[in-house]
């Protein structure tokens, strides 16, 4: 099938890049988002999202005169949805309103032989159960007038424009023919291998691999509390562990964050609560690490009441200025409840402003003082940190490194009583 004109619906960190690249190689793209606000943005020229590289891929493909914007789509050879999918309440249930929206929207510009892709993140039978239905309103049919699959996306955040390319791609299609069609809109940039599947596999295969990703930290944070508990060293237990050639244990930490692996597995045990109770588990073990830390920091610090402490760090991960879903400002929430005074520092973003949470401008502002300082993310500046320069910026001598950053010697050294995450002397 051969794609002149495109609609990609949905202009955040997925809908833009992709909307972006087929712009720059050869296809009229129409960017359509239900915000005015982001349309005006791009229009005049500017951006809502920061993505190393999309400035520039934007304005060219803006200038070029290939990529336009706009509130709907249009007619042309293909649409995809690439729309927010959060999950809400506390029953983690997915909001499907954007996707709804997204598939409603097209319904008065669908034509026969027509391909439409879902690339949001779903639960598994989405593309067929909820989608199809709802474009069959047009009046043409699924897999018989026009195509339909779905294609998770799975770049990485700082990485995306060169994962999009280079990254191998599943499509599922909800008839064979559909997957072929949704491989050959592809194929204009995916560098990767494209490999041609169903719908519902397609959608499985997103949700497994995060949930994947997902228990085996989970295994990891249990691992640093049975070391903690047999006056073990996590770290040392890891590495050696990792040796074996069949092994590959990740990393502990005060837990996981993202818009991603803290979320996609939910998809699943909302979809069949029944038959997901690992999955669960390992989501509630990594929703409960901040707790652990700051069980850790308590056991270093004695009661936290008044107790001035500086959190280095805020991010969901290293070196990222993103904070959704953070486990870092889960941890500072939990100090603060238990009556510290909590000053954070978060280099990647130091305006952010989160609420009760006081940042400090810098390093130093955000020490003074303090009686304990906390490594929350090991951005490569906060581990290169010199541990004499940080003793003589605070107060107190204690130090706890949540995410094994620092040189242990090194701080002891310099005069420190250093608590590290899943290591208790024995
Ligand atoms: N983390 C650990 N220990 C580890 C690795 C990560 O505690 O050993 C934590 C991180 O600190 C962070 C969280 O897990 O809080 C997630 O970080 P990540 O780097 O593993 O993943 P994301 O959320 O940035 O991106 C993931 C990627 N999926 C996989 O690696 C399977 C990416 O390819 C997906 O595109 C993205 O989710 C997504 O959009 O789903």
């Amino acid at each position: 099938m051969e794609f002149q004109k495109i609609s990609v619906l949905g202009l955040g960190y997925i809908g833009l890049p992709t909307a972006s690249t087929f712009a720059t190689h050869g296809v009229e793209v129409l960017g359509v988002d239900v915000k005015p606000e982001i349309i005006a943005t791009l229009e005049s020229g500017g951006l809502h999202i920061h993505e190393p590289g999309l400035r520039t891929l934007v304005s060219g493909a803006i200038n070029s005169g290939m990529l336009r914007v706009g509130l709907a789509p249009r007619l042309g050879d293909a649409f995809i949805i690439a729309v927010p999918t959060p999950f809400i309440g506390a029953d983690k249930k997915a909001d499907m309103r954007a996707v709804i929206a997204a598939a409603e929207a097209i319904v008065p510009f669908l034509r026969e032989g027509n391909l439409v892709v879902l690339e949001s993140t779903s639960p598994p039978r989405t593309t067929i159960d909820l989608v199809a239905p709802i474009l069959e309103k047009s009046g043409l049919k699924a897999g018989v007038d026009f195509h339909l699959a779905y294609s998770p996306e799975r770049v990485l955040p700082g990485q995306i424009l060169r994962e999009l390319i280079e990254n191998a791609r599943v499509v599922g299609g909800v008839t064979p023919e559909s997957a072929q069609a949704a491989y050959d809109l592809y194929k204009i940039f995916v560098k990767g291998e494209i490999i041609k599947t169903n719908a519902t596999t397609a959608e499985m295969v997103k949700l497994m691999e995060n949930t994947y990703r997902d228990v085996n930290i989970a295994i990891a944070n249990e691992f640093s509390r049975l070391a903690d508990n047999f006056g073990v060293d996590v770290w040392e237990a890891i590495s050696l562990a990792n040796l074996h050639p069949r092994v590959e244990i990740l990393k502990p930490g005060p837990g996981v964050g993202g818009h991603c692996i803290s979320v996609d597995p939910w998809f699943l045990v909302e979809a069949a609560p029944e038959i997901t109770p690992f999955i669960r588990q390992a989501r509630e073990v990594n929703d409960s690490q901040p707790r652990f830390v700051v069980d850790l920091v308590e056991r270093a610090l004695g009661s936290l009441k008044g107790k001035s402490i500086a959190a280095l760090g805020l991010a969901y991960k290293p070196d990222v200025d993103d904070l959704r879903e953070s486990p870092a400002v889960e941890v500072v929430h939990l100090l603060q409840g238990a009556g510290a005074k909590v000053k954070a520092f978060e280099p990647f973003a130091p305006d952010a402003n989160l609420p009760n949470i006081t940042t400090g401008r810098n390093l130093e502002k955000t020490l003074f003082e303090a009686d304990a300082v906390i490594l929350l993310v090991a951005h490569g500046e906060f581990k290169v940190l010199d541990a004499d320069l940080v003793a003589s910026a605070m107060e107190g001598r204690v130090a706890i490194d949540a995410v094994n950053g620092w040189d242990a010697a090194a701080w002891e050294n310099a005069g420190f009583a250093l608590t590290r995450l899943g290591v208790r002397e024995a």
